[in-house]
């Protein structure tokens, strides 16, 4: 059997929206699972052991934590059209942590008191700080400042091509895209305001939104979970004689992303590189389960 490209995801989500713009450049085939908005998320918890973000992928019994082991496994698999190019992966933790807490700001101001008080309660949960409105009303004068100088960023950077990275899109152009449609998403009027006298980028914004998303075919939970029992991890994995850690194959050992939602995985070491932490899981009727992670933005101890 053919291993699937698995996304649990959902619609509105931004980081979700980054995987789905790389499966059209790359015109790839994908399963698409909808995961909840906020927790409990039964059918994705027994897959990640406790990673709740969204989203994530799965390939079999491979399940990937975070877009950004998530693009680049889809990079590794699918080297064609090639995307990550330069410093691409620093641009993307930019775009990621930067550049969306002003989106996040400018977003929840102009909703404001329409935003479900459970979804609040949820993101207090996520980050572990009260979700205040009111502070992000206060911050989004100055966020606006933010976002509009990146958006600078972003027509300097389109002088020379239709993408960042010149002729074709690269992992920049998705970094940087999940921002944009984003905004113009949840709050189109704001994002017309930041992108006024940028006519590089608001062509870029045509450009990319016309790319789409591959081809996606809908998937239930249950069927994902089955994916994963029937297979096996793809790779032994193995782990650099030279890390900082001493980290070693075979221990166990627990993860956790360093900002927010920080829910820790437990596992055995298997795959220890500059870019990955792959950690061994035995998930009682799912069997060993691969958990990919990122080593930029996660903190890896010994149990
Ligand atoms: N660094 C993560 C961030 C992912 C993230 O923040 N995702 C949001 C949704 S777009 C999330 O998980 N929010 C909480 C939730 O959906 O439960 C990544 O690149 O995947």
């Amino acid at each position: 059997m053919t291993a699937e490209l698995i996304l649990h995801h959902y619609d509105t989500s931004p980081f979700s929206e980054k995987v789905r713009l790389l499966f059209g450049i790359k015109g790839l085939s994908w399963r698409s699972v909808i995961q909840p908005v906020i927790m409990p998320k039964p059918d994705l918890i027994p897959l990640t052991g406790g990673y709740r973000r969204i989203p994530v992928m799965q390939i079999g019994a491979d399940v990937y934590c975070d877009t950004q082991v998530i693009l680049a496994e889809i990079e590794r698999r699918h080297p064609e059209p090639r995307v990550v190019t330069g410093v691409d992966w620093a641009v993307n933790l930019w775009a990621d942590r930067l550049w969306f807490q002003a989106s996040v700001a400018l977003i929840f101001a102009e909703m404001g008191e329409r935003v479900p008080k459970e979804f609040i309660a949820d993101r207090e949960k996520l980050s572990g700080r009260p979700f205040d409105v009111s502070a992000m009303k206060a911050a989004a004068p100055f966020m606006r400042q933010q976002w509009r100088a990146y958006a600078g960023w972003m027509e300097d950077g389109l002088a020379d091509g239709d993408f960042l990275g010149g002729a074709k899109p690269s992992l920049a152009d998705v970094a940087a895209w999940m921002n944009v449609w984003w905004l113009g998403a949840a709050a189109p009027a704001v994002a017309d305001e930041m992108m006024v006298g940028l006519p590089r980028t608001q062509a870029w914004r045509d450009r990319l939104g016309a790319i789409g998303h591959g081809k996606r075919q809908e998937m239930a939970p249950s069927d994902a979970l089955q994916a994963a029992t029937a297979a096996a991890p793809a790779d032994e994995g193995v782990c650099a004689a030279n890390d900082p850690t001493g980290l070693r194959k075979g221990d166990a050992v627990v993860v956790q992303a360093d900002d927010y939602g920080r829910d820790p995985v437990e596992g055995v070491l298997v795959n220890l590189t500059n870019d990955r932490i792959t950690l061994a899981r035995e998930c009682g009727e799912l069997d060993v389960i691969h958990v990919h992670f990122p080593r930029a933005g996660y903190v890896l101890v010994k149990r």
